[in-house]
């Protein structure tokens, strides 16, 4: 990374700049906070600016004064940039992944990976980039060319959350540059580090300055002013439903496009017929991989009721199993939920559903040999009650709940009976009711026999119902998001 992100030293802790106008900069109130190692909560990775209203109305300003020469810039210079970005981001992916890593609490493949992911992303769009802007029609007068353009929105706000601190940030910047607008970005304050990387690559690759700006700092101090902003024309955000229902309020009171990506309470229907011993791999990877936080992560297991005790038994072995620790440490499988109040809240539901009766096959407790940092034992709970809480609500940690069915209609009833849609698998051999799974789910992405986390970058990723705003991110369906339409009627002069 360029050190010029870093402002200066304090106690050899580095002190990273927010970046507006093409420079890395303190925030006017000279505020920084703490980012921490949710492992080892000792150890501080480093300090980043606490902005405010002030930092965000310069990066506001910024981005707008840079907005018309980048979207009238030919897509094939923008593309040259976001193809250079793909190969510095490239020739960092250990690092970056292990920062990664360090700040989010993921494991070092899975760090490395989802950093790998960022690189494609850069890649795709620089390609994406390049394909064609609009439709080309007949009129009702033969001499009139009629067509279509794409055209950039202007400036883009991006609110981004902790869990895919640089795969989530990279879809959604990556596709809002190709396509001509500029930004304000603002990540989550857990995990400020990965922001950074990915901006410097952004910047290290010639993006000129304003057209990209980092601001730091809580969702009060720099997300509130950053909806309000009048000249922020779409914010795209992903987070919890709450937030995203305030932001979708306020930014679309205003007339400006909202895109919204929230929680997920996705289902693994496991049928009779299913091969089992690939079907708990893939429920134990969507449930437990990144500490369950993914708003993609299988936290309901549906499984039919001839093999719910001989499927429960063998997942509480293989969980209890799990190597829990340091993620950076080989062998370790689950790292440490985001920081102690997540710890606390997710520990919490569980204990809420001991004391309502719910049968806890496995884990759920705090381990004491870990307790500089915030984690909890995977969890396996049997014969949960659909309607439940634990049945309804996003747990955003380890925690996986057994619902024994009879058969696969009632699987796909009680997989729709949440008020989420993001994703769902459905296990089994036999293809007509994996075609009924299909067309009968309620969910914006369907997995049959493999997990229900993972997103390639080149196809759209959203939801139905409360998952989503009924926009969908990456692949093409990006192009819809950050661009608007314009219809031309190009008549010659009469005297032709
Ligand atoms: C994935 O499953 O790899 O916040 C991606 C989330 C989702 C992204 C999931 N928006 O967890």
């Amino acid at each position: 990374m360029t050190n010029t992100a870093i402002l200066n030293q304090q106690d050899s802790t580095p002190v990273y700049g927010n970046f507006i106008n093409g420079e890395w900069a303190a925030a006017t109130s000279g505020g920084t906070f703490e980012n921490r190692n949710p492992a080892r909560a000792s150890e501080v990775i480093g300090l980043f600016q606490s902005s405010g209203a002030g930092d965000v109305d310069a990066a506001v300003t910024a981005a707008d004064d840079a907005a018309r020469t980048w979207g009238e810039m030919s897509a094939i210079a923008r593309a040259n940039i976001l193809y250079k970005a793909s190969e510095i981001l490239a020739s960092r992916v250990n690092d970056v992944g292990r920062d990664l890593s360090r700040e989010e609490g993921k494991t070092l493949k899975e760090g490395i990976g989802e950093t790998t992911r960022a690189v494609q992303i850069l890649r795709y769009y620089a390609g994406e980039a390049q394909q064609p802007i609009g439709e080309h029609y007949p009129s009702t007068n033969p001499m009139t060319m009629l067509y279509t353009l794409r055209e950039p929105l202007g400036v883009v706000g991006i609110i981004t959350p902790w869990n895919f601190p640089i795969a989530i940030p990279a879809w959604k910047i990556v596709p809002a540059l190709a396509f001509g607008n500029t930004l304000v970005f603002k990540p989550a304050t857990a995990t400020p580090l990965c922001a950074v990387h990915l901006v410097a690559a952004l910047q290290e690759a010639g993006l000129p300055q304003g057209v990209l700006n980092l601001v730091t700092g809580s969702a009060g101090a720099v997300g509130d002013p950053l909806i309000k902003d009048e000249r922020v024309v779409a914010i795209s955000f992903t987070g919890s439903n709450e937030v995203g229902q305030e932001i979708k309020r306020v930014a679309s009171d205003r007339g400006a496009k909202v895109q919204l990506e929230l929680g997920g309470k996705n289902p693994a229907i496991v049928l009779a017929d299913a091969d089992i011993d690939h079907a708990i791999t893939q429920v134990i990877n969507g449930a437990m991989m990144s500490t369950g936080q993914k708003c993609t992560a299988t936290s309901r297991a549906i499984v039919d009721r001839k093999i719910a005790s001989e499927l429960t038994e063998r997942l509480a072995q293989q969980i209890g199993g799990l190597k829990v620790g340091d993620p950076l440490t080989e062998g370790i499988t689950i790292g440490p939920l985001i920081d102690e109040k997540a710890a606390e809240r997710v520990a919490g539901e569980i204990g809420r559903a001991k004391s309502e009766g719910v049968a806890l096959v496995t884990g759920g407790e705090r381990p004491e040999a870990l307790s500089d940092g915030h984690f909890v034992m995977p969890a396996l709970f049997s014969d949960v009650d659909p309607q439940s809480r634990l049945g309804q609500e996003e747990m955003f940690g380890p925690v996986l709940g057994v619902i024994p069915v009879d058969d696969v209609d009632e699987a796909i009833a009680v997989a729709n009976q949440v008020r989420y849609g993001l994703s769902a698998s459905i296990f089994t051999r036999d293809l007509g009711r994996a075609l009924q799974f299909v067309r009968q789910i309620q969910a914006g992405i369907v997995h049959v026999n493999s997990e229900t986390a993972g997103a390639e970058p080149h196809v759209p990723f959203g939801g139905y119902k409360g998952s989503s705003s009924y926009s969908r991110e990456q692949g093409k369906a990006a192009r819809e998001f950050y661009t608007q339409m314009k219809t031309v009627y190009l008549d010659p002069p009469p005297s032709v």
